[in-house]
């Protein structure tokens, strides 16, 4: 019998000397070494080794005995290959699992040296190297990006005294007022134990059930509910703190400090409608976005604002300044932005920095503390746990991505994977080595605590101050204009509309009653439900609230299509002139594009130009898109009409609310796609190059919002 040998194909080969000068080493040292290329012998291309440095000869075929024998035990190669990729996984985070993460730094931009002593607040122009991460909450890794759920809007801000991590979301409130309630609320919006399902959704009975038994969550059911449940990348999302948080002064004098991140692209969402289908679409459209973005230079920025008050403020303000359950409005504490957070950087590595990147809440310099907020007491306790057992070793900080970049001293040492341990003859302290026996504490540098006075029976109680949980629901939904709230009655008939139990649908209607009974209405008339009773409640809703501007999306949209994406649907034969000039008034605009076509060969224009295609029409459907242009040829229209991807990509636009520019001969596509009586002043006929520049002006609106009946 001939024995041949299993060598690698001759495409395989080929691919690699094509690629040849793009060949990254196949495993760099992480820091802890320079960083330095671990593999470099002979030829042009690295020489495959083991873990240990073995240069390996054959990857391909296992030793074994005979041609067909058993494998051999002596195999360490292979041993030690099965080995490693047997144990790549480490446990997804319990929650936020899904996530994505960029390098950037924080610049600061007005001095706070007036209120805290922290480093990073000092001098204006100075700049501290930040990592985020953006997450959804509910579902695993591997689930798609536009669930509706809250953000994770995670960041580490590498300071010259120590790490602060301010590990927000994108909703400035929480759903629960106790961290004992977390676990509970977690499982509740989590897969059921029985069938492990549903994955990234809250539209359930379990979390409904849960919901509609804790009043306390509706103001942020109401922000859930609404388009900011569902953003339409983490460019466009606000980020907030949530809780109070403490400034202190070299002096220890305390001001109350809540932490905001405006975005500077504007904050802007999908509809819900879109949303279900760009999951289909593109289940990583988040993270694409993100990588895409900062790839091709357009870094993403966001001011840090922050709201100052002190206790006199506190004692006055109409809600406990403790409840995370509460915001404070802008109108009446306004955001003082002191600095910019910019991402510039992707990862080289996601799992070194993205997976392994571990937050915690109690990682706060000098300067910073904690109020007494009991969900953020709660989290300062959860968060070391989490890291230790997704991690794995006490020594994740010595993990590059949870290393401080300023100096470090202490005596902590060994434990697994320890990568720094300490050096001479004295790991304790107090000793008597003089300065070769290692760091010592420093009371005037060093991290202080408030000096706060407590008092008061020890027991298990939810104080009064924090018992009122409507009225800020009803001053959120009464802050959106007629549209937003729409969409949030629709939002949550949408979500009851699939939980299976009428009496757990009837309970959440009878909390909404108390926040505003048109949006009870509606969603118990959406429902086919008859008006259930007002939920007891000890504490009326208070009407006497006024509008906060600030709480809308579309009261403060961006008036600009810069950094947004139009998709082209286009033909062979389109006027060259006209394309040409949507191209420059895009790039003008600083706003992207992809081109659409029926092949993914791409287009000729009307000149003979050859374009390159983005997308095939069924790859490339409107929903990824922030407006849309249909250029098509008179023949090129015949192509297009006869497609149900090309009629999908003009009625979803449509029905999104989306800008629609269509060149003169795309007309008979509308008639095919059943929407020729319904043109509007949203769907622009692009007659010639002049029309292009004004097409992407009037994009800036983002949506036609007009098109969506309001009943
Ligand atoms: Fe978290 N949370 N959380 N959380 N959280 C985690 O830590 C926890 C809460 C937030 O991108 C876990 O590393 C408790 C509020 C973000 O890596 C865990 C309570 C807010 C992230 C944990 C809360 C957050 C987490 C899971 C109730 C907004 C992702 C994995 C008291 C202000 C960070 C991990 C990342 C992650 C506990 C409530 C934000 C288990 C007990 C409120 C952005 O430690």
């Amino acid at each position: 019998m001939v024995v041949k040998k299993n060598t690698p194909s001759k495409a395989a080969k080929n691919g690699l000397k094509a690629n040849k000068d793009k060949i990254e080493p196949s495993y760099t040292e992480q820091q802890g070494n320079g960083g330095e290329t671990h593999q470099q012998a002979g030829g042009d291309i690295a020489t495959l080794t083991s873990a240990q440095g073995i240069p390996v000869a054959d990857d391909q075929n296992t030793l074994r005995y005979g041609a067909r024998g058993p494998a051999l035990m002596e195999d360490f190669h292979f041993r030690e290959k099965i080995f490693h990729f047997d144990h790549e996984r480490i446990p997804e985070r319990v929650v936020h699992a899904r996530g994505y993460g960029a390098h950037g730094y924080f610049e600061l931009t007005d001095s706070l040296q007036d209120v805290t002593r922290a480093a990073i607040f000092q001098n204006v122009g100075e700049r501290t190297p930040a990592f985020v991460r953006f997450s959804t909450v509910a579902g695993s890794k591997g689930s798609f990006d536009v669930a509706r759920d809250v953000r994770g809007f995670a960041v580490k801000l590498y300071t010259k005294e120590g790490n602060w991590d301010l590990v927000g979301n994108n909703i400035p409130v929480f759903f629960i007022q106790d961290a004992i309630k977390f676990p509970d609320m977690v499982h509740s919006v989590k897969p059921a134990p029985d069938r492990d399902f549903p994955q990234a959704q809250s539209a359930h009975d379990n979390f409904w059930d849960f919901i509609s038994l804790t009043p306390e969550s509706f103001h942020m059911i109401m922000w859930v509910m609404s388009d900011r449940g569902i953003p339409r990348s983490f460019r466009f999302m606000e980020g907030f703190g949530v809780h109070t948080f403490r400034f202190l002064d070299s002096n220890d004098r305390s001001t109350f400090v809540k932490f905001h991140w405006k975005p500077k692209q504007g904050v802007q969402s999908v509809v819900w409608n879109e949303a279900v289908k760009i999951n289909g679409a593109d289940p990583d459209f988040h993270r694409r976005d993100l990588w895409s973005a900062i790839s091709s230079g357009d870094f993403p920025e966001w001011e840090l604002g922050v709201q100052l008050f002190d206790e006199e403020f506190a004692e006055k303000f109409d809600f406990d300044v403790l409840d995370p359950t509460k915001l404070i409005p802008e109108e009446l504490v306004p955001v003082r932005i002191v600095g910019r957070l910019v991402l510039d950087r992707v990862v080289d590595n996601f799992f070194a920095e993205t997976e392994q990147v571990a937050f915690c809440t109690q990682n706060v310099p000098p300067g910073i503390d904690f109020s007494n907020d009991p969900l953020l007491q709660g989290r300062n306790f959860s968060y070391l746990d989490t890291q230790v057992k997704r991690l794995g070793s006490p020594n994740f900080t010595h993990i590059p991505i949870n290393a401080p970049k300023c100096p470090m001293a202490h005596f902590q040492q060994d434990g697994h994977m320890a990568m720094h341990n300490p050096v001479g003859r004295a790991n304790y302290e107090p000793n008597s080595w003089g300065a070769a026996g290692g760091p010592r504490e420093n009371p005037k540098q060093g991290f202080r605590s408030f000096a706060s006075e407590e008092t008061g029976p020890k027991r298990r109680l939810r104080p009064e101050s924090f018992s009122d949980h409507y009225s800020q629901a009803r001053q959120f939904y009464i802050s959106q204009t007629p549209i937003e709230q729409k969409h949030i009655a629709d939002g949550i008939t949408f979500e009851l509309s699939k939980v299976e139990r009428p009496d757990i649908r009837s309970r959440v209607v009878s909390h909404l009653l108390h926040i505003d009974e048109d949006l009870a209405t509606t969603v118990a008339d959406g429902l086919g439900l008859p008006l259930p009773d007002p939920a007891e409640t000890t504490q009326p809703t208070r009407t006497d609230l006024p509008a906060s501007d600030a709480l809308s999306i579309l009261k403060n949209g961006p008036k600009t299509f810069a950094g947004r994406k139009m998709g082209i649907l286009a033909t062979d034969g389109v006027d060259a002139d006209l394309f040409v000039a949507l191209i420059a008034a895009l790039q003008a605009e600083k706003a992207n594009y992809e081109v659409v076509a029926p092949k993914i060969g791409g287009i000729t224009l009307s000149d003979g130009t050859k374009v390159a295609a983005q997308q095939k029409i069924d790859g490339g459907p409107s929903v990824l898109y922030d407006a849309v242009a249909i250029l098509a040829s008179k023949e090129g229209t015949k192509v297009l009409a006869s497609n149900p991807a090309a009629k999908d990509f003009l009625t979803d636009a449509f029905t999104h609310c989306k800008f629609i520019g269509y060149s003169a001969e795309a007309c008979t596509l509308f008639k095919k796609a059943g929407l020729a009586d319904d043109v509007d002043k949203g769907c622009i006929k692009l007659g010639s190059k002049n029309d292009a520049n004004a097409f992407v002006k009037t994009c800036g609106a983002l949506r036609f919002w007009q098109r969506e009946k309001l009943d």
